[in-house]
C-alpha cells in the first residue's frame, strides 16, 4: 500500500512528508496517516522539533474533496488540527504549491509557517458552498485579525506568500526544496530565531463592526448563496472561547455540509476538470505558433484579443478596410482594458504582435486559422476555402454558432485538419469554448483545440454537430418555453424575475432585449419553411416587435422600453398580446414564480437529455459545464442535469407529461428520462470517463 505519510529524524529534528499526489489532498488515509506520524514523532525522546511538509507539488490542497457527501473514516481534520496545536514540541508547517482549504487549517493549527516563494494559499471552502471546518474560522481570527480573516474566508480569495507575510498568516517567506526549508526551518527554532507559539492561545480583538459590514454587504452581494452567511456567523463565534467557537463552527459546518448547494458547487468544482478527459486525451496536439482570425467583427477581435492574450502572434484578415479598422480599434480598447485591469503588463501589450490584412494570402504562416465571418453557410465555405489555399495543412477553425460542420467541410481538400472552435461573446471575457467535432475531424485536431483553448484560459467542452450544439441548442428550447409562456399570458417582466429568482443574472427576455431581438428573428424566417405547421409558433409576438423596428436595447424599445430612466415593459405588447391570442383562440392564463421557473427548468432538461442521447454530449456533466461556463447557469445548482438528478427522473416526466396537455408538440418526454424513470437512473451515472 502507497505509504501517504512518512518520517523521518536528523538530529534532534523529526520531519514528516505527505505524499498522497497529485496535490496532497487530506484524504482518510494521509489523515490517518499524520496523526500517526505526530503520535510517533512526540514519543521519540530524541526529536525536540517537528517540520512538516509536501512532497511534490503542494503542502495540502485541502480536505479530499472527492469524499464529501460519501461515507468516510477518520480521523478528522478537525481533531488532527487541535492534535497538531496541542502538540508538545513545537511544529513548524513548510508551505510549497498550494496550502488551501483544510491545508492551510492544518498549517495554523502548526506553531510556525514558513511560506515558500510561489505558494498560494486561502480557504477557498466557500466556493464549495462550505466553511473552514477545522478551526479555520477560529484561528484565522487570531492571527490575522477578524477583518482580514473574514475577507479571505468570506470570498475564497487566494494569496500569494507576500501578501499571507504582510497579514501575519506566515512568519517567514524563503526560496528552495520543502524538504531542505522544513531542515532550515526546524533548525531555526532549535536556535531561537524563528518564534513558536500556540494559536488558540492569541488573545483575539473582537470586531462586531467588521462582522455587521460584511454580514450586511453580503445579503446584497450573495443574496442565493448559503455558506458565505454562516462563515461570517462562524468568525463571530472566534470572540468566544476557543472549544466553544470550535463547536459551532461545526455546527455550522455542517449545515452547509447538508445543503444542496454544497452538492451543486461541487459538481461545478469536478465539471470543470472533468470535461477534458476526453476519448482524444490521448492524440499529441499539434503544435501552434500563429494564429489567423478572419473577420474582424465582434467575435473575430474578441478572439483575437484573445490569442493576443494568450502571447500568441494573431494575422487579423478581413475583406473591408471600414471593418478591418474598426476591429483593430476594438482590440486596441480590449487590450487598453486588459492593462487597466491589471491583466497585462504596458511592456507586454507593446510586444503583442498583431497583423492585419485584407486579404487571405497573409494567412500563409498561419498554423491555426478561425474563421468568424457571416453566420452563412455559402459565405462560409468561400472562405474557408480561400483560408485552405493560403496555408495548406493548417488547421481551420470555424466559429460557427448552429451550422452543420460537416456541410461546411465538403469543399475542403483536408476536412480532417478542420473543427468548430464555438467561442462566446465577448470572445476574450468569456470562459467557455465549445470544440466541436465534425464526422472527419482527427483526434490531434481535436486534442490541439483542448490545448488551445487551455493556454487561453478558457473551458473546452467537445460537441457534436447538431443545429446549435450544446449550448444553443438548449437555449433555443427553453426560450421557447419562455415565448409559449409569454403568449399564454404569463408578464415578462414575471418570467425574467422568476428567471433571476432561480439564480440566473438575466431574464431570457431582458437578455434578448441587450442581444438584439433581429438575431432570433432572422434565425425564426430561416426556419420558417421547416417549420411544424401543426405547432404553436413560439415566435408570434416577438416576430411583431421585430416587425415595429423594435429590436430590443439597440433601438431603445424591445421587450422592454429603454428611453426612461430604467427600462419597462413595452407598453404596446397588451394590444399585440390581445391580437394574438384572439387569432390564435389562446385563453390566457398567467403563471406564478414557481410554475415559470418549473417550465423553464424542465425545457432546459428536456432538451438537455436529448443532446445526451444523440451523444452531441460526451456525457452529462460536459452539459452542466456548458451551462455554468458559458451560459450563466447559477453554479450551485451544478448545471441543469445536476438539477435533473435532484429532481429526480421520475418527476421531470410527471412535468413533461402535465405540460404536454396543453402543447404536446413542443413537450415530449425523451426516451432517455423514460427509461431513467423507470429503472430509478440518474445523469451522474453516465458521467464515466470516455
Ligand atoms: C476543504 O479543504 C475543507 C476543509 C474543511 C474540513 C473540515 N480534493 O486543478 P488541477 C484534483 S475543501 C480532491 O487540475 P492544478 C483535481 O480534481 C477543499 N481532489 O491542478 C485533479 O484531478 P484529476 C479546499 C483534488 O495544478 C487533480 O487534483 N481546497 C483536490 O491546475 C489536479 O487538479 C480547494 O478547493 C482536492 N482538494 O491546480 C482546492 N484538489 O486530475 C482545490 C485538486 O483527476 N484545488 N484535486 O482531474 C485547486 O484549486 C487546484 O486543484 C490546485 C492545483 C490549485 C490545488
Amino acid at each position: 500500500m502507497a505509504e501517504f505519510v512518512r518520517t523521518g529524524v536528523e538530529g534532534r529534528i523529526g520531519l514528516i512528508a505527505l505524499d498522497n499526489p497529485p496535490v496532497n489532498a487530506a484524504g482518510a488515509a494521509l489523515r490517518a496517516g499524520l496523526v500517526a506520524a505526530l503520535d510517533r514523532l512526540a514519543a521519540d525522546p530524541a526529536v525536540e522539533v517537528i517540520a512538516l511538509y509536501g512532497e511534490g507539488r503542494s503542502f495540502i490542497a485541502g480536505a479530499d474533496i472527492r469524499e464529501f457527501g460519501r461515507p468516510s473514516a477518520g480521523p478528522w481534520l478537525p481533531e488532527i488540527c487541535n492534535r497538531l496545536e496541542s502538540c508538545e514540541k513545537p511544529v513548524v508547517a513548510v508551505l510549497h504549491g498550494a496550502a488551501l482549504g483544510g491545508g492551510l487549517e492544518v498549517a495554523i493549527a502548526a506553531h510556525a509557517r514558513v511560506a515558500v516563494a510561489g505558494v498560494t494559499l486561502g480557504f477557498p471552502e466557500v466556493t464549495l458552498g462550505i466553511l473552514p471546518g477545522a478551526g479555520g474560522t477560529q484561528r484565522a481570527p487570531r492571527l490575522i485579525g477578524v477583518a482580514a480573516a473574514l475577507d479571505l474566508i468570506t470570498t475564497g480569495r487566494r494569496i500569494g506568500a507576500e501578501e499571507a507575510l504582510a497579514l501575519g498568516l506566515v512568519d517567514q517567506v524563503t526560496q528552495g526544496d520543502p524538504r531542505a526549508v522544513a531542515l532550515a526551518a526546524a533548525g531555526q527554532v532549535l536556535a531561537g530565531r524563528l518564534p513558536t507559539r500556540r494559536t488558540g492561545d492569541i488573545h483575539i480583538t473582537p470586531d462586531p463592526e467588521a462582522i455587521e459590514k460584511t454580514a450586511e454587504a453580503l445579503k446584497h452581494s450573495q443574496p442565493h448563496l448559503f455558506s458565505p452567511h454562516r462563515c461570517v456567523e462562524a468568525v463571530a463565534t472566534a470572540a468566544l472561547p476557543l472549544p466553544e467557537g470550535l463547536a459551532e463552527e461545526r455546527r455550522l459546518f455542517r449545515l452547509c455540509m447538508d445543503s444542496p448547494q454544497r452538492a451543486g458547487l461541487i459538481h461545478a468544482f469536478f465539471a470543470e476538470r472533468a470535461v477534458a478527459k476526453i476519448r482524444e486525451a490521448t492524440a499529441t496536439p499539434r503544435p501552434v505558433g500563429q494564429i489567423g482570425v478572419v473577420g474582424a467583427g465582434t467575435m473575430g477581435s474578441g478572439i483575437a484579443t484573445a490569442c493576443l492574450l494568450a502571447g500568441y502572434p494573431v494575422v487579423l484578415v478581413e475583406k473591408s478596410p471600414e471593418a478591418l479598422a474598426r476591429g483593430s480599434a476594438a482590440i486596441a480598447r480590449n487590450l487598453d482594458g486588459a492593462v487597466s485591469r491589471g491583466k497585462l503588463r504596458p511592456e507586454a501589450r507593446a510586444a503583442l504582435s498583431l497583423d492585419t490584412a485584407t486579404a487571405a494570402a497573409a494567412l500563409s504562416g498561419c498554423d491555426l486559422v478561425i474563421e468568424a465571418v457571416f453566420e452563412d453557410m455559402s459565405v462560409k465555405q468561400a472562405v474557408l476555402s480561400e483560408i485552405e489555399l493560403a496555408c495548406p495543412g493548417a488547421l481551420i477553425a470555424t466559429n460557427t454558432s448552429y451550422l452543420d460542420l460537416n456541410e461546411m467541410a465538403q469543399g475542403l481538400d483536408a476536412p480532417e485538419n478542420f473543427l468548430g472552435l464555438h467561442f462566446f461573446s465577448p470572445a476574450h471575457v468569456m470562459r467557455l469554448v465549445e470544440v466541436v467535432v465534425a464526422a472527419e475531424t482527427q483526434p490531434e485536431v481535436v486534442a490541439t483545440g483542448f490545448a488551445l483553448a487551455r493556454r487561453l484560459g478558457k473551458i473546452a467542452v467537445r460537441a457534436g454537430v447538431c443545429d446549435g450544439f450544446i449550448g444553443n441548442r438548449i437555449m433555443s428550447a427553453y426560450r421557447k418555453a419562455a415565448d409559449l409562456m409569454a403568449l399564454d399570458g404569463t408578464p415578462i417582466a414575471a418570467i425574467d424575475a422568476a428567471v433571476r429568482g432561480y439564480g440566473f443574472a438575466m431574464g431570457p427576455f431582458e437578455m434578448g432585449d441587450l442581444a438584439g431581438l433581429d438575431i432570433g428573428w432572422a434565425a425564426r424566417k430561416r426556419q420558417a419553411a421547416t417549420r411544424d405547421p401543426a405547432a404553436r409558433y413560439h415566435g408570434a409576438l416577438a416576430d411583431r416587435l421585430c416587425e415595429a423596428g423594435w429590436f430590443g436595447r439597440k433601438t431603445g424599445r424591445g421587450w422592454y422600453d429603454h428611453s426612461g430612466d430604467g427600462p419597462v415593459p413595452n407598453p404596446e405588447i397588451p394590444r399585440l398580446l390581445r391580437e394574438i391570442q384572439a387569432a390564435e383562440g389562446i385563453t390566457p392564463r398567467p403563471l406564478d414564480a414557481p410554475d415559470i421557473v418549473a417550465r423553464y427548468e424542465t425545457a432546459m432538461i428536456m432538451e438537455a437529455a436529448r443532446v445526451v442521447e444523440e451523444g452531441i454530449a460526451l456525457r452529462p456533466i460536459d452539459v452542466d459545464a456548458v451551462f455554468l461556463f458559458g451560459y450563466g447557469f447559477p453554479r450551485w445548482k451544478g448545471g441543469p442535469l445536476h438539477q435533473a438528478d435532484a429532481i429526480g427522473a421520475a418527476e421531470i416526466c410527471a412535468r413533461i407529461e402535465r405540460h404536454a396537455l396543453d402543447n404536446p408538440r413542443f413537450w415530449q418526454v425523451p426516451d432517455i428520462l423514460r427509461r431513467m424513470a423507470r429503472a430509478g437512473g440518474r445523469f451522474a451515472d453516465l458521467n464515466r470517463e470516455d
